[in-house]
């Protein structure tokens, strides 16, 4: 099977639905903001933008037309696959959820169950996950499942097993409070347990605050791939705010280029992306 494994794909969550400019100045709202830094990230590295939209005064948005906007300002500058979030802000109904895939993105997550998030409940029960895959799926878009568990495996299982999704990679996100902690070892226990079963899966790692770094080195030493940027963490180092995600990047591709991996190119994840597309059983 094609894979990227000598490579390192790398994730830039410029944008999430909870940090806000209150936490780090360079968090981009606008579309044009969108598209800038998603410009800077894929100069330094990225090949994958996972996009949330945001009103202008920072609230959490969700309309299509604020997803349509901020591809279109991406698009007209750099080439790198868009992954609309389904997962959006907590309270979001699923139709508010899925608006994104109607911008024409190359892939989209799937958190695959409910989580604690803090002090609130990210909630995603099984019909709503159905849901979310079936308009995934009838959009020819590829689901990125969202681990915030070691359970939700399970149910990422059972919406392939019962074909409700089939070509797929993995994130898994690790350090939310109330979720699984961002710990080496568990960080192990997942990526065994999803490779117990598909040995090929293309697995990325993401993780909060001063975490990101230390599991971005733990997922490139287990052979995964990385997510990074301001929606996950907003310092560079202690006490010092990133200015904005891309120089996050830079440092995952430094951490890649001391392992050997170079960034993948979006050419290249499009090219494993149509592989998976041919032979979806990937693993
Ligand atoms: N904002 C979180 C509640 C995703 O993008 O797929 C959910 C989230 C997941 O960010
Ligand atoms: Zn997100």
């Amino acid at each position: 099977m094609t894979s990227l494994a000598d490579k390192l794909v790398i994730t830039a969550a410029i944008v999430g639905a909870e940090v806000t400019r209150a936490a780090n100045p360079h968090v981009p709202y606008t579309a044009e903001e969108i598209g800038r830094e998603a410009a800077r990230c894929a100069s330094a590295g990225a090949s994958v933008i996972h996009l949330h939209v945001r009103h202008p005064d920072g609230r959490p948005a969700h309309e299509r037309a604020l997803f349509q906007a901020a591809m279109a300002e991406i698009r007209a500058r750099c080439d790198v696959l868009v992954q609309v979030s389904t997962g959006g802000a907590i309270g979001m109904s699923v139709a508010q959820r899925s608006e994104g895939l109607d911008a024409a993105p190359e892939m989209a997550s799937l958190t695959c169950g409910s989580v604690n998030f803090g002090d609130q409940v990210f909630a995603n029960a099984w019909p709503d996950m159905c849901a979310l895959a079936a308009r995934i799926s009838s959009a020819r878009v590829t689901p990125e499942l969202e681990l915030f568990e070691l359970g939700h495996l399970w149910s990422a299982r059972r919406l392939l097993r019962e074909g409700r999704l089939a070509a797929h990679s993995y994130q898994v996100v690790l350090g939310v409070p109330g979720a699984l902690p961002a710990e080496p070892r568990l960080l192990g226990v997942v990526l065994d347990e999803i490779r117990r079963e598909e040995p090929g899966a293309h697995v990325s790692v993401a993780a909060m605050g001063r975490h990101q770094l230390t599991m971005a080195a733990e997922a490139l030493a287990r052979g995964a791939h990385v997510r990074v940027g301001l929606e996950d963490n907003v310092y560079l180092e202690k006490g010092v705010l990133a200015e904005g995600s891309a120089p996050l990047v830079e440092r995952a591709v430094a951490l890649g280029r001391s392992g050997g991996r170079e960034p993948a190119s979006a050419a290249e994840l499009r090219a494993l992306l149509a592989a998976w597309a041919a032979a979806p059983h990937h693993g």
